[in-house]
């Protein structure tokens, strides 16, 4: 069987080297939290499969190009001859500030339902990794994704869910009403500091999250804190990681990266240090290098990091 299943709505990222307003050459690039998540298991070797409905014209081609030639399965991917390619254009605004515009109101991607998931739930994985932004794109979507993480952890798969609160796509309180009930399926949740209340109690703090997540059954509950790594809870307390020094040039993808390191760590065995330090090194590759998963390591290229020293 597979290691991970990952499923959601896959983008065709358009990037502008300046402001948006100024015009001039765009990149075209496959974009999407769950892609970036597949293609860092599959560069590491790990055997992933990405679900979803993507176009039926070339933006939807494009799509399943780039998905397979990182190695990841499309075996059930559904292709919509209705609706349009979901788009994201990404404009570097100023050194440190990237912002993304959506163009994927009735895409394609966001049309996903029940039906489109079952054979590749069927077919099975020993992991489940979903997010928090596929069910805000629509009522369809959002029953796919409750369906899956039931079916999968019913199952027995590891069911992560990585939060990922979109803000473009729905307020934090409706975030928070479908979240925090998807939060009981999973067996890992990650969340970065300010997201952490979107699967809890309204103005909960960390550590009251953190205790309900964990009575709830979740066995790990991932806290990411950027350049400052991160933190994990389980039921025997909590472990600190730092992030590698290195030079970000672009944060977009790095929890992304965070999760498949954590996950890729899982599939081999290792412990939660181990876990950890995977996760953080693949973070670190991600922001060291442009574009959301292009930067991201082969297994043989794990250990190029280990020597930096801070400062
Ligand atoms: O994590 C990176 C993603 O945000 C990006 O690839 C696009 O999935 C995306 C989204 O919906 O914002």
């Amino acid at each position: 069987g597979l290691d991970l299943l990952t499923f959601g709505e896959a983008l065709v990222s358009l990037r502008a080297a300046g402001p948006l307003a100024a015009g001039g050459a765009l990149t075209m690039h496959l974009a999407g939290a769950e892609a970036n998540v597949a293609i860092g298991l599959a560069r590491l070797g790990h055997r992933t499969a990405w679900a979803g409905r993507v176009s039926e014209d070339e933006l939807g081609g494009y799509v399943l190009r780039e998905l397979r030639a990182e190695g990841v399965g499309v075996d059930h991917v559904t292709r919509d001859p209705e609706r349009p390619a979901g788009l994201m254009f990404l404009e570097r605004r100023t050194a440190d500030l990237t912002r993304v515009r959506y163009h994927r109101a009735g895409s394609a991607g966001s049309a996903l339902s029940v039906e489109d998931l079952r054979p590749a739930l069927a077919a099975g994985a020993h992991v489940l990794h979903l997010t928090g932004i596929t069910p805000a794109l629509s009522d369809s979507a959002r029953e796919a994704t409750r369906w899956a993480a039931e079916t999968a952890s019913r199952s027995g798969a590891l069911v992560c869910l990585d939060v990922n609160h979109r803000a473009r796509l729905w307020t934090r309180d409706a975030a928070r009403a479908v979240l925090t009930p998807l939060a009981g399926y999973a067996s890992v949740v990650v969340a970065s500091e300010d997201e952490l209340e979107l699967v809890g109690e309204p103005g909960a703090d960390e550590p009251a999250v953190v205790a309900a997540l964990l009575d709830r059954g979740v066995e790990t509950v991932l806290v990411t804190l950027g350049a400052d790594g991160a933190r994990a809870y389980t039921r025997d307390g909590v472990r600190e990681a730092a992030a590698l020094p290195v030079t970000a040039v672009d944060t977009v993808g790095a929890g992304d990266a965070f999760t498949a390191g954590y996950l890729s760590g899982h599939l081999d065995g290792l412990d939660l240090a181990g876990r950890l330090r995977r996760a953080v090194t693949l973070g670190a590759f991600a922001v060291a290098g442009h574009g959301d998963w292009e930067a991201l390591p082969r297994r043989d290229e794990l250990s190029l990091l280990d020597d930096l020293q801070p400062g």
